[in-house]
This record gives structure tokens, C-alpha cells and sequence, in this order.
């Protein structure tokens, strides 16, 4: 009887690698491939542009190919169990690095029955490399980028996003990838917080940055990542200035923008009511959603009302009141923030909302109540959440003391073994 050789591929696009494994697997007996599924593709730091169907087709359009599946999961537990495969052939680049977790468990399954793992060269020449590059330049482009945020809530149990407020904080979003006890983790999303966007600046969170500086900063991310961008939008200023800045973030790629509901000099909402801030009326706040959606061009773009009830004291029955007529005028999401240390009341805010209302998205900031796992926070309902600035408040510290050290010693030795080597830094930045 003919063996079983199985091999999972996870691309958008057949080239001489892929068809050098279907050659060597050939080679051993009845090719079979499988096909990840588009969840798994995103816990790999991946993400598709074109549809599961289109790549599934594509691979069984090839020749040499006996049987094509599905393969839901990263780790090919299920797949092993079913198939019993003689030999699971992959390019030898899965024997380092964070794969190295996926060809462990293999080796491991296989071993129960006498399977074998069979390593062959990883093709990396001009050609292929030419190939991932155009896959990765198309994820930039504002049409694939704008429309993935609306794909990944459709797809993810939430949608874990990180502030970013450079090209150099974009590409940590773009590419951390952890492996944790076999699981694997990534960002889905980038947030570009006024807070730590004008804290960049050294200036003051009141929306003294103005937009050309925000997108200027927006721009900087979009040179270097693929992955969607929810812009921090403050209180989207005049009605008739935000319909303009609704036009030019879907142009530039932008997946949706959070504006909140307060008037005139805004401040941060972490200071809650220890500084004077005015809550926007329900009425005036709704123009403003309405306005925003008339004039977008795209069923992609989000516009996403925040609610600052809670944060000036206003009370649940507000928040919920504000939620429901913020939904009804357009909005594609809404934000309930809280300063408080306890997620109590943004978990009963979820609730109640969600009583009403099972659809529309729910974003949360947990910076204050940050002892809420993202489990607790998808149980209650929440689709993203948005690790605000986080970012900024480990890198300031850290350059802060770096800077002191080195004037208190008069040299730079004593901070060295706390500083990233040059070598490791720059392999963060891609060479074209
Ligand atoms: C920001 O990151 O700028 C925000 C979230 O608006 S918060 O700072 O918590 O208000
Ligand atoms: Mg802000």
C-alpha cells in the first residue's frame, strides 16, 4: 500500500519551494495537503489576501497533489490523529526559531506510531523573496489593510491591539510573535493613541497635535506594517473639520477611527474629573456620527464612539442611555473607558449593553482596571481590546535612567549591559 505524506502550506501564492516539497514528498507515496485555515493563519503572524477558497483551490490545481484538507490548527494534532501519515515533510526552516514548537509537537505525535518528519532545504533564493516581498507590500495597501479589521472581528474572539507611535514601535506591533507552553501570540492591530503620540512630542494630550502632525505619524507606521490601524481621533473636533479627516483616513488605509464624546478642551480621560472636561450632548454627539458616516466612501471604514460617561461620573444608565443612541446615529463600535482600578463596572457595562445589543463591537482600554485577562474581557463581550500606552510607559523609564546613569558616570560602560546591541536593533528593520 502507498504511504501517506503529508504537508500543510500556509501562503497565498505557489512557488518553487512549495512545488520542491510536493517533488520530495512525491518521492515517499500519496501526497496530501492541508490547506491552514484563516484563524490559524492569523496566530501565525500571517494574514491572507485572498479567501480560504481561493487558496484551497489553488492547491488542488497541483499537480502531484493526491488530497487537499483543511488543517484548523496551527499544530497538527487533529490532522495526525486522522491521516496517521507516514512521513509530514516541511522545509528545514521549522527546525529553529518559533516554529521549532510546531515540528517538536510533530516529532512528538509521530514518534506514538512510527511516523517520520522529513526535513527538506528551505528554498530562499531572489525569486521567492521577490514573492514574499509583493505578498507583503499588497497587505500595505490601504484597500487589503482598511478591510482587515472588520475580517479580524469576524474571526478572532478579540482583537488584541498595541499603541504604536512610530515606524520603530509599528514594526515591534508588526512583528512580535511569542510561543508560550505550545501557543502562539500576536498583535492583530495598531492603535495610534493621542496620548502617547503627543507624549512623542513632548506635548500635552489635549489636542494641541494637529492632524497633519497625527497622520504624519500615521504615515511613519504604514511605511513599515501591514496590520490594521484604529486611530485615536480625540473628539473629532468640529463636525465640519471631521468629515474631512473621515475622508482622508479611509484614503490613507486607516480602519476606524474612535472619537468621544466631550466638547472644548479636551484632556485626558485618565484624569477623570480632576480637571474640568464637558461631556458632549447625546444630540450633538449623534450629528456628529451621522455626519462622519455620510460622507465615507468605503463599507470598510469604522467610526467607533467612545463614551466618557463613567470617566466623568456620569453614571451605568448614561453610559448604556449614550451606547444605544450612539449605535442608533451610525456607529460602527462603541468604547466604554473607566479610570477605575476594578473592571467591575466596564464588565457590567458590557452586560447590560449586550443584553440589548449582540452585535455591535465593543472596544476596551485597560489601562487603569488592568488585572482583566482577555478571556474575562471576550466572556463579557468585549472584541478588542487596545493596550493604550503601555509601550511608551516601559520605554521612557528605561531611557530616563539610561540618561542619568551615563552623566553621573561620564561614560557609557555602566548602561551597556541593559542596551540592545546595535547588531540586534537593526535586525528589526527590513532591508529592501
Ligand atoms: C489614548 O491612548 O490617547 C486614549 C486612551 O485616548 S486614554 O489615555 O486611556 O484616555
Ligand atoms: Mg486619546
Amino acid at each position: 500500500m502507498a504511504k501517506t505524506v503529508y504537508t500543510c502550506f500556509c501562503t497565498d501564492v505557489i512557488h518553487e519551494g512549495h512545488l520542491n516539497i510536493i517533488r520530495e514528498a512525491q518521492k515517499l507515496g500519496d501526497v496530501v495537503v492541508g490547506v491552514l485555515s484563516d484563524k490559524a493563519v492569523i496566530r501565525y503572524n500571517r494574514f491572507f489576501t485572498i479567501d480560504f477558497d481561493e487558496r484551497f483551490a489553488m492547491v488542488q490545481s497541483l499537480e502531484g497533489v493526491s488530497r487537499v484538507i483543511v488543517q484548523e490548527d496551527i499544530h497538527y494534532d487533529d490532522v495526525i490523529a486522522q491521516l496517521h501519515p507516514d512521513y509530514v515533510i516541511h522545509g528545514d526552516n521549522w527546525k529553529s526559531g518559533t516554529l521549532k514548537a510546531i515540528r517538536d509537537n510533530v516529532e512528538r505525535l509521530l514518534s506514538e506510531y512510527g511516523g517520520q518528519i522529513v526535513d527538506v532545504p528551505y528554498t530562499y533564493n531572489e525569486n521567492v523573496k521577490r514573492i514574499d516581498a509583493r505578498m507583503k507590500e499588497k497587505l500595505a495597501m490601504p484597500e487589503y489593510r482598511r478591510r482587515r479589521l472588520r475580517r479580524l472581528l469576524e474571526l478572532c474572539p478579540i482583537v488584541k491591539t498595541i499603541e504604536v507611535h512610530s515606524g520603530l514601535t509599528g514594526l515591534i506591533a508588526e512583528k512580535t510573535v511569542v510561543e508560550h507552553n505550545g501557543e502562539y501570540d500576536q498583535y492583530d492591530a495598531m492603535w495610534i493613541s493621542s496620548l502617547c503620540d503627543s507624549t512623542a512630542k513632548g506635548k500635552p494630550d489635549i489636542e494641541l497635535v494637529d492632524m497633519t502632525s497625527r497622520f504624519r505619524t500615521i504615515d511613519d507606521v504604514m511605511e513599515v506594517t501591514t496590520k490594521p490601524i484604529i486611530f485615536d481621533g480625540d473628539t473629532g473636533g468640529l463636525t465640519e473639520h471631521f468629515v474631512y479627516n473621515v475622508r482622508s483616513l479611509e484614503r490613507m488605509g486607516v480602519s476606524a477611527v474612535i472619537i468621544e464624546d466631550k466638547t472644548g478642551l479636551k484632556k485626558n480621560s485618565l484624569f477623570g474629573t480632576e480637571v474640568k472636561q464637558t461631556q458632549d450632548t447625546i444630540e450633538h454627539f449623534c450629528e456628529k456620527i451621522r455626519a462622519g458616516k455620510k460622507v465615507q466612501l468605503t463599507d470598510d471604514f469604522m467610526i467607533i464612539a467612545r463614551i466618557e460617561s463613567l470617566i466623568l461620573e456620569q453614571g451605568m444608565e448614561d453610559a448604556l442611555e449614550r451606547a444605544h443612541a450612539y449605535v442608533a446615529a451610525g456607529a460602527d463600535g462603541i468604547m466604554i473607558h473607566s479610570r477605575k482600578k476594578d473592571p467591575a463596572e466596564i464588565l457590567e457595562f458590557c452586560d447590560k449593553f449586550r443584553a440589548d445589543n449582540k452585535t455591535t463591537p465593543i472596544v476596551v482600554v485597560p489601562s487603569s482596571f488592568n488585572s482583566v485577562t482577555e478571556a474575562e474581557l471576550a466572556a463579557h463581550g468585549v472584541n478588542i481590546v487596545i493596550y493604550a500606552n503601555q509601550l511608551t510607559r516601559s520605554a521612557f523609564p528605561a531611557m530616563q535612567q539610561t540618561a542619568e546613569d551615563i552623566l553621573k558616570y561620564h561614560r557609557a560602560q555602566e548602561v551597556d549591559s541593559r542596551l540592545m546591541p546595535i547588531k540586534q536593533i537593526i535586525t528589526l528593520i527590513d532591508e529592501l
